[in-house]
């Protein structure tokens, strides 16, 4: 199972320094921007031609694996059986359309439902968190330790604009026992926070590509990701998710109970 992980993680680290590259080149270059399901969710051509260069990459080294990703050039997967990778092709489409900065692109695998290995690349930045259970995570050859299992007053907390200002399942109240609120708008940078302890929460309703290689990640280096209820998360569906420190999640799981 090492072998297979180091692999991957190989593969990935590749694949994304490349995507990585082509993207920094792209960020100020004319698109075409789209709408999905509202003014705020948008997608660029960039989005399109990105995720079917990694989709087609995959394909061509791991022909037997299913791909789930959002644009489209993925399969229709109900099962996680065998080894199934999860693509967000540019991760804060919005910043990458508006600030030029702080988006990323990601890549989660998982074998038989269990998490193998995760990369997610900080454009701009030139930094990518990669590893696994087999692994441990790296930022870029570097090695990351355990961020330390703080409180929540001990940290600042990353919660999803919308669900802060609807006071959606307590939110406000779990800010205002924390350090203080921050808000990115790209969960791949998120997850790059929480790997080195800057915040110790992230609250916000993921899509399967959104959470499956910062899930990856978080658990191997002890943090906790779970579902509103405490349950394990779901990869095949969309989920408010909780990730952080393991006190901090116990702490915010017993606010979100009072909500409801
Ligand atoms: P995206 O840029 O890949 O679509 C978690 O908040 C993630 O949800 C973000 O990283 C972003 O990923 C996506 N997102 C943010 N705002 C959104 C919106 N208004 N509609 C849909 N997706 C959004
Ligand atoms: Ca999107
Ligand atoms: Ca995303
Ligand atoms: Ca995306």
């Amino acid at each position: 199972m090492k072998e297979t992980s180091q692999e991957i993680d190989r593969f990935l680290v590749e694949l994304l320094t490349n995507v990585g590259k082509n993207l920094e080149q792209d960020v100020t270059k004319t698109k075409d921007v789209d709408t999905k399901s509202g003014p705020n969710d948008l997608v660029t051509n960039f989005d399109k031609s990105t995720e079917r260069n990694i989709v087609g990459i995959i394909k061509q080294n791991y022909p037997d694996a299913t791909i789930v990703s959002e644009e489209g050039f993925g399969d229709v997967v109900n099962s996680m059986a065998g080894l199934v990778f999860f693509v967000d092709p540019i991760d804060g489409t919005m910043n990458f359309v508006k600030c030029h900065d702080s988006f990323a692109s990601m890549v989660g695998v998982y074998l038989d439902g269990k998490p193998l290995v995760g990369a997610i690349i900080n454009v701009m930045e030139h930094r990518i968190y990669h590893g696994g259970p087999d692994l441990g995570v790296f930022e870029n050859n570097h090695q990351l330790a355990q961020p330390i299992n703080s409180t929540l007053k001990e940290g600042l907390v990353i919660i999803s604009g919308p669900m802060v200002l609807k006071n959606y399942l307590n939110t406000q109240e779990v800010v205002h026992k924390s350090s203080g609120l921050r808000v990115l708008g790209c969960a791949g940078i998120v997850f790059e926070h929480l790997l080195k302890g800057k915040e110790v929460l992230y609250m916000s309703y993921l899509k399967p590509w959104d959470l499956a290689a910062g899930r990856v990640l978080c658990e191997t280096l002890g943090l906790s990701v779970v579902g509103v209820d405490g349950e394990p998360v779901d990869m095949l569906k969309s989920q408010v998710v909780i990730a952080g420190t393991q006190k901090v999640v116990s702490e915010v799981l017993e606010t979100v109970k009072n909500s409801k």
